[in-house]
């Protein structure tokens, strides 16, 4: 199949699944056009049977805000007629859904049908703003085909939209559970190279390691995790990384060092390859005021961490509270806190614990989740 596929470049979520969905398409031979103004993060190794085509957006100086969607419009319509496409697959519904509609208003629509994923946000924070609710409802309901990435995302979709459940289809989001794993080295020489990497001596031996991977946007409730971590590290020797970029950074460096904890916590910045931390991590903890999935949180249950994460939104789903970590309420520093302690100090339940998280992983493995989404390719196509 000849598939574009289109999202933002940047790092975060619902760009690190399209790009591996893109990666994941190609090794099964499939052609994958990926259009965006950046070439997608985690795609730079990869090129057989992937091409990428760059969205340019002229400036102009009466321009205060360029015209991206319908540039991108554009770059889809060409797109689609000079690799002949056979499905348009857009992630994150602004704009990108409503820039899908338009390429194929331009092309005809008996050329091209397009499928749109939602991601969270899109739907959760941007989609249902005012200035954007009745176009982000017209392109969810003219798009041929809508995935959201939990129940969680597809129920709130048809409650803030009024859009019927049924025309949309729940694919989870999935991870390559070859890649993100333990690796056979030894943990010790693992917290070295981090040291290395950080250029002090950061992690000790015994140091137990909670980590923390994010857009540091305020939903990631970042404060709460140090206010949480505060009490942590007064009960057990642990450390806290933080791995990101994002608005809440400099707040979070503040408090760190108003709390005197400056010491015991690190920011690598961002990062392409998450498995290092993750490796070396005993915890992970995404206590967000909602993650509609949660992918970093799957990373991690695959690289066997037990999680400690919000109740609210998707991550039910994808953590099994009590089994693989717990989940709380994300304003609860105590039950945050406690959360943590529990799982960092008794070892039988954090090994427990982490069998139980890799185990969990493997139910969304890349090799489960990508068929589905070829499935509903065709479906849409009425091929099937
Ligand atoms: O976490 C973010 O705010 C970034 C955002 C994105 O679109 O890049 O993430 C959303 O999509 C991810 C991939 O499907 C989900 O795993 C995240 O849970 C979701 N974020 C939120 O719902 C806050």
């Amino acid at each position: 199949m000849k598939i574009g596929i289109n999202c933002y470049p940047t790092f975060g979520g619902s760009g690190a699944v399209a790009a591996e969905l893109g990666i994941e398409l190609a090794r099964l031979g499939h052609c994958v056009h990926f259009i965006s103004y950046g070439l997608p993060f985690r795609l730079s190794d990869y090129s057989k049977n992937i091409s990428f085509h760059e969205v340019e957006v002229m400036s102009y100086p009466l321009f205060r805000y360029p015209p991206y969607t319908l540039s991108l419009s554009v770059k889809m319509s060409e797109v689609i007629e000079s690799e002949k496409l056979d499905i348009l697959h857009v992630h994150y519904a602004m704009p990108h859904a409503t820039s899908a509609y338009l390429a194929q208003q331009i092309v005809g629509q008996d050329k091209i049908k397009f499928i749109t994923t939602l991601h969270g946000t899109d739907i959760t924070f941007v989609g249902n703003h005012h200035s954007f609710y009745k176009i982000t409802k017209f392109s969810i309901e003219n798009s041929n085909g809508v995935t959201c990435v939990s129940n969680f995302l597809k129920k709130s979709t048809a409650e803030t939209f009024s859009i019927k459940e049924d025309r949309m289809r729940v694919i989870y989001n999935f991870v390559d559970t070859d890649k993100y794993k333990k690796t056979h080295e030894s943990i010790d020489r693992e917290k070295e190279k981090m040291n290395e990497f950080l250029g002090k001596r950061f992690l000790g031996k015994d140091d137990l390691v909670i980590s923390h991977i994010s857009n540091f946007r305020p939903v990631k409730k970042i404060q709460n995790i140090i206010k949480a971590f505060c009490k942590i590290s007064q009960n057990v020797s642990a450390r806290l990384i933080f791995v990101g970029d994002g608005p809440d950074v400099s707040l979070a460096k503040m408090m760190l060092e108003k709390l005197k904890l400056s010491d015991k916590v690190c920011f690598t910045g961002l990062q392409e390859d998450i498995v290092p931390v993750l490796n070396i991590s005993d915890l992970y903890m995404l206590p967000s005021k909602n993650e509609s999935f949660g992918l970093s949180a799957l990373e991690a249950l695959s690289c066997s961490v037990p999680v400690v994460g919000t109740k609210n939104g998707g991550l039910p789903e994808v953590v099994s509270d009590g089994e693989c970590g717990f989940l709380v309420d994300p304003d609860n520093i105590e039950a945050i806190s406690d959360a943590a302690i529990k799982i960092l100090s008794d070892s039988k339940l954090k090994s427990n614990m982490s069998e139980a998280a890799r185990e969990r992983a493997l139910l969304f493995d890349r090799e489960k989740i990508i068929p589905q989404y070829l499935n509903y390719y065709n479906e849409v196509l009425n091929y099937v």
